[in-house]
């Protein structure tokens, strides 16, 4: 037995190195090496050998991971070095002001460096490391006192239990924020709405709540992830800057986040500033605004701290992204399906430099589950640039005047009695020649998702629909400039524009035509696998309903659904029509020049490319008939790497992926 044992304690030894190690690789640097089952084995094997011998279990074993019976309440924890708040400024100027402080300060007139980073919207904690091993961890608390909530950090998988390397800092206090990202935040309110329990109103206070918990096994279930972004002593580190501390925490295996940046003066500050502003909406975690902080770690110390705020650093906030207002009225709006969407009609209120005076609110559940009434005062949040929403209506406020918000019987557009399918959130006009429903179709036709024919916005399509100029998607065909010079609003060049953009569109790929159509259940995917397949409109106009199903991707509902819309009639008059007044797709290209350059190539793009935006690349690699990635995987056959390439690359390399720069990338399509 005492051997047995003795095995099992060098065997949990390895184990729990090897799964740290595989936990950092996945959790910290999106960069796993092995396969989730193979993690699961070792896990597996680890709780085995734990459940045999209960005693050799550790506080840094990835089985504490899992939390642990629910306690009574959090003990108090005392900060050693008390956590600091941040001052804020709320505009570029402010920041100016900012530099003239510490220089005054300073009394100097030497260039100050900074490091400015995404400031999260979560929660501070504190982790203190004991020769490597994560003993304790608080929440901020009043500054000086937070609670313990050890046990639920632990169950945070980018939190690491022991820190990485050979010679762990006998002490080491690590500041950082706890927070939930959108896409776990968005799956959990999900999967509580459908379990009838209420919903967070944002990741913040899903993240606040998920923290507090005292039973940690329900933490544990909680999509928590963490950034460390300081320490409550510099010299618990001997680093020089706060750049170099950061990347010391990264190689202690803490978290750190890759959108901070080194700036040698402000100028840069106010750049990524702007950079960060630009790239909010496509982050995975809700951000309000940037910190910056002196980088020299001696001039953080002349400085010092005034009484709650560090006089070295500061948070340059975002404009808000959510305000209250009243909810006036809800319209019904008729979708190119026949949906029925309610509308917020909203008293007009600026959030993030954006007057607002709608919202979407999705279909009759939406309502009934927020509770909303005419009337109600409403918190709105517009993020980035999705349609504004409301979270929720503030019924501390309500003065009983309120009413419910009645659904529609009929059409609002047609007068067509409304009907709601089996298992549809959706009301739906059923009428095939509702006037809402064919503006909303020529709208699709020509926006972003359709034939993007620049010009022909939804205002335009709009008046053009009412002055009966443009009917049925090929009338847009056979629009002349003079006709659209006359018109209200439209200039020469205007017109000129607009005929010069349908000319373009007649010969957008098959792919876009289709996706433009609106055809159930066929989007700019399904639309792009089509066109893969078949080529030309004639090809799939003869596809039976057996050839559309081999295609990788289309199911049975699609595949009849395509049948369906080119079987009817008056489908194939329209296509007749668009053929005559020109309607080519794909025509630039003959189909008889054999495959296409990239045909079969599947390219993954990462870090900054200098000659051409994202978008650009992938439009020419498409057009050479590859395909974009956007992760890796065995299917990627090659990666080009633009300016700092991040992560991708090693892994690349790993799996012998053919990677390219940005000259290689030129030669391929040239
Ligand atoms: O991301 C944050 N919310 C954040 C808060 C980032 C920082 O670098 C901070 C902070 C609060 C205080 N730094 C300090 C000193």
């Amino acid at each position: 037995m005492a051997a047995e044992r003795e095995a099992a304690r060098k065997r949990l030894k390895v184990l729990r190195e090897e799964l740290g190690y595989h936990a950092h690789r996945y959790y910290v640097l999106d960069q796993p090496v092995i396969a989730d089952v193979e993690y699961d084995r070792l896990f597996r094997e680890l709780l085995e050998l734990e459940e045999k011998f209960p005693e050799l279990v550790t506080d840094d074993s990835p089985s504490q991971r899992v939390g642990g019976a629910p306690l009574e309440k959090f003990a108090g924890v005392q900060h050693r070095h008390a956590m600091l708040s941040l001052e804020n400024a709320f505009s570029e100027a402010e920041l100016r002001d900012f530099e003239e402080r510490l220089l005054r300060f300073l009394k100097d007139t030497a260039r100050l460096a900074y490091v400015a980073e995404p400031k999260m919207d979560g929660l501070a904690v504190e982790l203190v490391y004991e020769n490597g091993l994560f003993v304790r961890g608080s929440t901020r608390g009043d500054g000086r006192t937070g609670e313990d909530i050890t046990r639920n950090l632990k169950t945070i998988a980018a939190i690491p239990l022991r820190l990485q390397g050979e010679n762990p800092p006998a002490l080491l206090e690590v500041r950082g924020e706890v927070f939930m990202g959108s896409a776990g935040f968005k799956k959990m309110n999900e999967e509580r709405a459908a379990a009838g329990e209420p919903l967070f109103a944002n990741p913040r206070n899903a993240a606040a709540g998920s923290l507090r918990q005292l039973d940690s096994r329900l933490t544990a279930r909680r999509p928590l992830d963490f950034y460390a972004y300081g320490i409550s002593d510099p010299a618990q580190l001997a680093c020089a800057t706060q750049h170099e501390l950061l990347a010391r925490l990264g190689g202690l295996g803490l978290k750190v986040n890759p959108l901070v940046r080194f700036c040698p003066v402000l100028d840069e500050v106010i750049a990524h500033y702007r950079y960060l502003l630009e790239v909010r909406a496509g982050l995975d975690y809700e951000i309000d605004g940037m910190v910056v902080k002196v980088n020299s770690l001696a001039l953080q110390a002349r400085l010092g701290n005034k009484a709650r705020t560090p006089r070295w650093a500061i948070a340059c906030k975002f404009p808000a992204s959510q305000a209250t207002t009243r909810l006036l009225a809800v319209d019904f709006q008729v979708g190119r399906t026949g949906a029925v969407t309610p509308v917020a009609i909203l008293a007009p209120v600026a959030i993030g430099g954006v007057t607002v005076s709608r919202a979407t609110l999705h279909n009759e559940e939406e309502i009934k589950r927020k509770d909303l009434r005419i009337g109600d005062r409403v918190l709105v949040q517009r993020a980035g640039d999705v349609i504004p929403e409301i979270v929720q209506p503030i019924a501390d406020l309500r003065t009983g005047g309120e009413k419910p918000v009645a659904m529609p019987s009929h059409c609002p557009s047609c007068g067509h009695t409304l009907v709601r399918e089996e298992g549809e959130a959706a009301l739906r006009c059923v009428n095939a020649h509702c006037p809402a429903q064919r503006l909303r179709s020529l709208m699709h036709f020509t926006g972003k998702t359709g034939m993007d024919i620049e010009g022909l916005g939804k205002k335009a399509m709009a008046q053009l629909f009412a002055e009966k100029l443009v009917e049925d998607i090929p009338d847009i065909f056979a629009l002349q400039a003079e006709t659209l010079a006359g018109l209200d609003g439209w200039a020469r060049k205007s017109a000129e524009n607009a005929v010069a953009a349908i000319a373009a569109s007649r010969n957008a790929s098959l792919a876009r035509l289709l996706s433009a159509l609106g055809i159930r259940h066929v989007g700019e995917v399904t639309a792009a696998l089509l066109e893969e397949r078949f080529q030309t409109m004639e090809r799939l106009l003869a596809a039976s309903l057996e050839e559309l199903l081999t295609v990788e991707g289309i199911g049975e509902q699609v595949a009849a659904s395509i049948r369906d819309y080119f079987g009817d009639p008056a489908v194939q008059q329209m296509l007749a029509r668009l053929r005559q007044l020109g309607v080519a797709p794909g025509k630039t290209r003959a189909a008889d020049q054999g495959p296409l350059p990239l045909q079969g190539a599947v390219l993954l793009f990462t870090g900054t490319l200098v000659s051409f935006s994202r978008d650009e690349a992938k439009e020419i690699v498409k057009k050479l008939g590859g395909q974009v990635s956007s992760s890796l995987s065995r299917k990627v056959t090659h990666l080009v790497c633009g300016d700092k390439p991040g992560s991708k690359l090693q892994k690349a390399e790993e799996l012998g992926i053919t990677i390219l720069d940005e000259k290689g990338f030129q030669q391929l399509i040239s």
